[in-house]
């Protein structure tokens, strides 16, 4: 049966994608850059993982005639820019903008009181995590988790496995025991590639997205129970590839 379960951030434990959207146009503005990312634009931008990733690529599509802005080079801009998005992203977080998704807590509740293990897999900032966790489960929030693996400690970034191989060596457990919880396809991929079955929830976001590899696809955890999960577990796995080490 399951021994673990592995959890995504942004878009899976909660809808957080438009807090991130208002905070990039936030620091662009505080740059006085008169870039901004509409839903739309965002959207696309959102294959690209991990915020500085993101700013990059669009610098790069769409103002590669722009060699530095105040003296500063594309690197340091980038990073003052990231800087400036997730301090103002903590703040909206810390303003109580962003709310856990319905049944994330309840579905970790019973996971662990069955003793599962939990664990996290996300290309977001450290900072993020906290202060979502810190605001929705309390100071403690990180003693709930066995391992967290996050863009400070997995630089290659979703569709790369790296982060799921990760927590797969810190939970000292195969993938077959664990289940992945995502929102994106680079997020299914990167589970995928990492030889895990993965439970699909979707947002605005990313509803259009190539699901196919998924072992279920639901609208959010409202309604999934650990016995659900138990009983997807004999389910084949023969969609799943056996993943060798890199
Ligand atoms: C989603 C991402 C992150 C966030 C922004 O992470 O790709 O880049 O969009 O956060 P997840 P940062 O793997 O949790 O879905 O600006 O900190 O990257
Ligand atoms: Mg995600």
């Amino acid at each position: 049966m399951w021994q673990a379960l592995i959890f995504d951030v942004d878009g899976t434990l909660a809808d957080t994608e438009h807090a991130h959207l208002v905070a990039f146009n936030h620091a662009f503005a505080q740059e006085g850059l008169d870039w901004h990312w509409d839903e739309a634009l965002y959207t696309q931008l959102l294959e690209i993982s991990g915020g500085k990733e993101r700013i990059r690529h669009y610098w790069q599509q769409r103002h590669s005639d722009i060699k530095d802005i105040d003296g500063a080079g594309l690197p340091d801009t980038i990073d003052r820019l990231h800087l400036l998005k997730t301090a103002a992203y903590e703040q909206a977080v810390n303003d109580g903008l962003v709310r856990l998704r319905p049944g994330v807590l309840r579905l970790m509740d019973e996971a662990t009181q069955a003793g599962l293990r939990l664990a996290i897999a996300t290309t977001t900032s450290p900072v993020n995590i906290a202060a979502l966790l810190r605001r929705a489960i309390g100071s403690d929030w990180r003693s709930h988790f066995v391992a967290i693996g996050d863009a400070s400690t997995a630089p290659l970034k979703k569709p790369h496995p790296q982060v799921y191989l990760q927590m797969l060596e810190a939970l000292k457990l195969p993938a077959s025991e664990c289940l992945a919880f995502e929102d994106s396809s680079n997020g299914l991929q990167a589970a995928w590639a990492a030889g895990l079955r993965t439970l699909i929830t979707p947002n605005t976001f990313t509803a259009h997205h190539d699901f196919s590899r998924a072992l279920r696809v639901v609208p959010d955890l409202s309604a999934v129970h650990l016995a659900h999960l138990q009983a997807w577990y004999q389910e084949p796995i023969s969609s799943i590839p056996p993943f060798s080490k890199p």
